[in-house]
């Protein structure tokens, strides 16, 4: 057992999210294990793999490069620069693979929608599916709204594929970004084309160069940035509806002592709109009540709570690292899984608490969790039973051992492109008046997870604090902007934080100085903002006053979302170091080499004080180059 003065010494290094510190004493205390327990006792962690100098790639292996020993190559005779690039294009490629799959299940469901297959969908913005159709080249006019979700989806389909040769989203990049595209050969040819043959190209004896092994990362995630994760936005704004502002609530307070708890974790919201529409049917009410609890509570975490939040207000119950917590409260019926950033760990944590963990997706079944078979076809008979399942867990609860550990944070999000534009009167025109003038002096997307190697959510609240100190508008999405909203940042009373320009904006507008945009698939939203931006301006997205970071990122996807920054022109900062560093060859070339390709690259720079610094310098060199 831990003496009381190193627990409380441990709650306090491990999170500044004050109720997560309530959250994690208890777990100590009940010898409940947490990510941050597992990462202590994976220390050191080896030397060879954070370099990116391991290779297990083929059956020659595992192989190791030690210069000091005279390990200059791999069995194969592979090098450190290959060895890193490939490893760093496997990893990406996996992110990227994960945000378009998601958006290809939700092109499915408006497929199936259309043609009557699925069960309980209905499209929601009809304006958005006609406006989609007109860039796909389908006919609306006289068509029945199926008719063309249909067609749409059809469309969409082919573009997974390698026939079409062609990422229509893309086509709303900048011209001048599109022509660096086009230069360096990186024009996105299909979603998964690029991620298939990066995987043919790090088998052994193909892809020998690193930096070609680099450019296809840089194109193969702008076919997941244009590609995989825009229509995963742009379908699923569709069917569930384009955000609109909203506000709601957000922490481990969010949960009701006196209800049934069913928290939605996960990214997609096929499954987690359903079991909304679910809770609220009038039969799960009164079973609800038939329990003896009041009503059902639905909280989101992670992503699929980002979609939840945008869309329907639904309060948020934290970030990647509040997944274990909560169900350390003691109060959480159910916790209701789709898949990606669901630690495989979530049943142990549960087995020590009544929480039953319910599985729904054929691609993230987990061992020891409730799995129910979950597809568009079934959808909303599959979110009755699970939510049936949960409202007959309340009995279960055990009083006593319920410990929520505070009360929740108000927030404002739903700042969807459209919402932006609608906020500022219609045309981005407003926005580029106030950059002109320099009240507000550029915007960055701080986007990504949390991270053990950084204290829970100091890297996004500390970076988003500096930046609006220096006037610069922050858009964020996924944990990064959970952590700002349980920092208080994501309500327009946050603008006594900002520096005097973009106090004034934010007070005329009536909106926070950092903007929640979305769930991780929606940085496409960002991508969206800066080429609506650029186009007004008749620049390249390069050109912007703007930039990306990452301060917390732990997963594939992170790396595929920075490098279709980057690959778009945006400059993008890094507080986690990716495992390049074995080569210097591979760093010179993410870190200046990329500035001759696509006019950006990337930093890292894990003190977030600093890199607000550098990304504060590196927009107003761009001002100054625009003449502003
Ligand atoms: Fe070793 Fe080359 Fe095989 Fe990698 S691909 S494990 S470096 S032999
Ligand atoms: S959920 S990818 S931990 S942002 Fe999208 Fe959060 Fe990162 Fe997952």
């Amino acid at each position: 057992l831990m003496n009381p003065k190193v627990i409380k010494e441990k709650s306090n290094e491990r999170t500044i999210d004050e109720l997560a510190k309530v959250m994690l004493k208890h777990t100590m205390e009940e010898g409940i294990e947490t990510v941050w327990d597992r990462f202590e006792m994976q220390q050191p962690q080896c030397r060879y793999c954070s370099d990116g100098v391991s290779c297990s790639r083929c059956a020659m292996g595992p192989c190791r490069i030690i210069p000091e020993h005279h390990r200059e190559r791999g069995v194969c005779g592979a090098d450190a620069d290959l060895i890193v690039s490939r490893n760093l294009l496997d990893t990406l490629v996996t992110g990227a693979a994960a945000h378009s799959d998601h958006g290809r299940d939700i092109v499915e469901t408006l497929y199936k929608t259309g043609t009557g297959e699925a069960q309980g969908y209905e499209i929601t913005d009809v304006k958005k599916l006609e406006k989609i159709a007109a860039e796909l080249g389908v006919e609306t006019k006289g068509r029945k709204k199926e008719e063309i979700a249909t067609d749409v989806g059809r469309q969409l389909l082919y573009e997974f594929g390698t026939f079409k040769n062609k990422v229509t989203f893309a086509d709303r990049a900048p011209e001048q970004t599109k022509e660096l595209w086009k230069a360096a050969g990186i024009v996105p040819r299909s979603v998964d084309r690029e991620i298939v043959e990066a995987m043919h190209r790090v088998h052994m004896g193909v892809g020998a160069n690193y930096a070609n092994i680099l450019l296809h990362g840089l194109r193969a995630s702008l076919g997941d940035g244009w590609g995989g994760s825009m229509m995963g936005t742009e379908i699923s704004d569709v069917l569930f509806g384009t955000p609109t502002i909203n506000q709601s609530q957000v922490n481990l307070g969010v949960l009701k002592e006196d209800h049934v708890n069913i928290s939605l974790h996960g990214h997609n919201p096929m499954l987690s709109e359903m079991i909304v529409r679910a809770a609220d049917d009038p039969d799960m009410k009164d079973l609800a009540k038939k329990t003896g609890a009041k009503g059902i509570n639905l909280v989101g975490l992670c992503c699929t709570g980002n979609e939840l939040l945008m869309r329907k207000g639904v309060p948020m119950a934290g970030n990647h690292f509040n997944q274990e917590l909560i169900i350390a409260t003691g109060a959480l019926e159910a916790m209701v899984i789709d898949y990606q950033c669901i630690f495989p760990s979530l049943p142990r944590t549960a087995s020590c608490y009544h929480t039953k963990i319910i599985s729904t997706s054929e691609k993230s079944k987990v061992v020891g969790s409730y799995y129910f078979d979950f597809h568009p076809e079934n959808a909303y008979d599959t979110a009755k039973a699970i939510v049936k399942m949960a409202i007959n867990n309340f009995p279960n609860r055990i009083p006593e051992r319920v410990l929520i550990p505070g009360k929740p944070v108000d927030l404002m999000a739903g700042f969807s492109v459209e919402a932006i534009v609608e906020a500022l009167g219609g045309t981005v025109k407003p926005l580029i008046d106030v950059i002109a003038s320099g009240d507000v002096r550029g915007a960055v997307g701080i986007v990504g997870c949390n991270n053990p190697k950084v204290q829970h959510d100091y890297g996004h609240v500390t970076l988003a604090k500096e930046l609006i100190k220096n006037d610069i508008l922050c858009v964020e999405t996924g944990c990064a902007a959970v952590a700002c909203g349980k920092a208080g940042l994501l309500m327009p009373e946050a603008a006594f934080l900002a520096g005097p320009g973009l106090k004034g904006v934010c007070k005329k507008l009536g909106i926070p100085p950092v903007l929640h945009m979305g769930s991780c698939v929606d940085c496409s939203r960002i991508l969206v903002l800066l080429a609506e931006l650029a186009k007004a301006l008749g620049v390249g997205i390069d050109q912007l006053p703007v930039a990306g970071a990452a301060p917390e990122w732990y997963s594939q996807k992170a790396v595929s979302i920075g490098s279709y920054f980057v690959a778009s022109g945006v400059y993008t900062v890094l507080g986690v170091m990716p495992k390049i560093a074995g080569s210097d060859n591979v760093v010179k070339l993410l870190t200046s080499g990329l500035n001759g390709v696509v006019n950006a690259s990337f930093a890292v720079e894990p003190d977030p004080v600093a890199a607000a610094e550098l990304i504060t310098k590196y927009i107003d060199g761009k001002r100054k180059a625009l003449g502003i």
